[in-house]
């Protein structure tokens, strides 16, 4: 298998993924009763085009980065589950424009995903590991976690609050995009959030810079900058293809080598404008 250029693997992403999310004329939704509460249009016909936006990563390097100031320059900020900014802003900044949660945090009762402040502002864009065939009354019988008994409830607590969830085909698709770049096997299942958000950043926003994904010189054992634990696989991967993730990111880096070593700081052109 041909090992592809930077370029040519921007532009097959740009070409063989796209971000959709559930609206409420899809089965098996359209014939449910709550299908009202999904939203009626896709979150990329709703939300941008943003000229500059920022992904930060939850990874435990952002400590003592000071790069607080430059991740709230940009137009739209997307951060991770838990990930606070309250006592944190100098190294990750105080704007959040759009939330990624897995269906982990949605379900489990030490994140008070239904009553936290910490989700209640910003966009919310929720996903789970679905089946691979991402056929969507499959995954509806057996999701990982109880991913629509979860949002039905927060939607009735905030109904006002914009609220996404994604569709399974996307998951598979960026997992394609790995898979087909990769000399060997890689484990099924869905990557991380941190490349799903990636690749949501790149089709709403002119330019998308990516903050210790791939890690500085501050890589740290720490796996969350706001947390006290360590352990190697939050950086290198367990569950998720997340070393791949990497991989593929690092190739498609369009910024100088010197950013990842000082800032943890990858620029990626959004596909609006790529030329393929
Ligand atoms: O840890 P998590 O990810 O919330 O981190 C968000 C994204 O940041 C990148 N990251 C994080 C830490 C680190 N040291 N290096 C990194 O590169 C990754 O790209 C990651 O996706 C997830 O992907 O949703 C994940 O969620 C957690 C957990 O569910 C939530 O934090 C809620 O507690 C998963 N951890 C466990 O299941 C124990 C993690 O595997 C993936």
């Amino acid at each position: 298998r041909p090992k592809l250029s930077g370029p040519k693997l921007l532009c097959q992403l740009r070409d063989k993924v796209k971000v959709t999310t559930l609206t409420n004329d899809l089965e098996p939704f359209s014939s449910l009763s709550w299908a009202v509460q999904l939203p009626p249009n896709t979150l990329t016909s709703d939300l941008g085009p943003y000229r500059s936006c920022a992904v930060v990563s939850s990874a435990g390097s952002l400590r003592n980065s000071g790069l607080g100031k430059e991740i709230d320059s940009h137009d739209a900020v997307l951060r991770f589950n838990a990930a606070p900014t309250t006592g944190y802003e100098k190294d990750v900044g105080s704007k959040t424009t759009i939330r990624l949660i897995n269906s982990q945090v949605m379900a489990s009762d030490d994140h008070r995903f239904l009553s936290s402040s910490l989700y209640s502002s910003g966009v919310l864009v929720a996903w789970d590991p679905a089946p691979f065939s991402a056929d969507l009354t499959q995954w509806y019988n057996r999701t990982d976690y109880p991913i629509f008994t979860q949002y039905q409830r927060y939607r009735k607590l905030h109904p006002m609050q914009p609220f996404y969830i994604l569709h399974p085909r996307f998951e598979w698709q960026v997992w394609q995009r790995i898979q087909d770049n990769m000399a060997e096997p890689i484990q099924k299942n869905p990557p991380s959030s941190g490349l799903l958000g990636t690749v949501l950043m790149m089709s709403l926003c002119e330019v998308v810079h990516v903050y210790e994904f791939l890690p500085s010189r501050r890589k740290t054992e720490l796996c969350h900058y706001y947390q006290r634990f360590h352990d190697a696989a939050c950086t290198l991967g367990a569950y998720h293809p997340l070393l791949y993730e990497k991989n593929l990111v690092k190739r498609m880096n369009r910024g100088p080598d010197r950013d990842i070593y000082t800032h943890g700081r990858v620029t990626l052109p959004g596909f609006g404008k790529m030329n393929c």
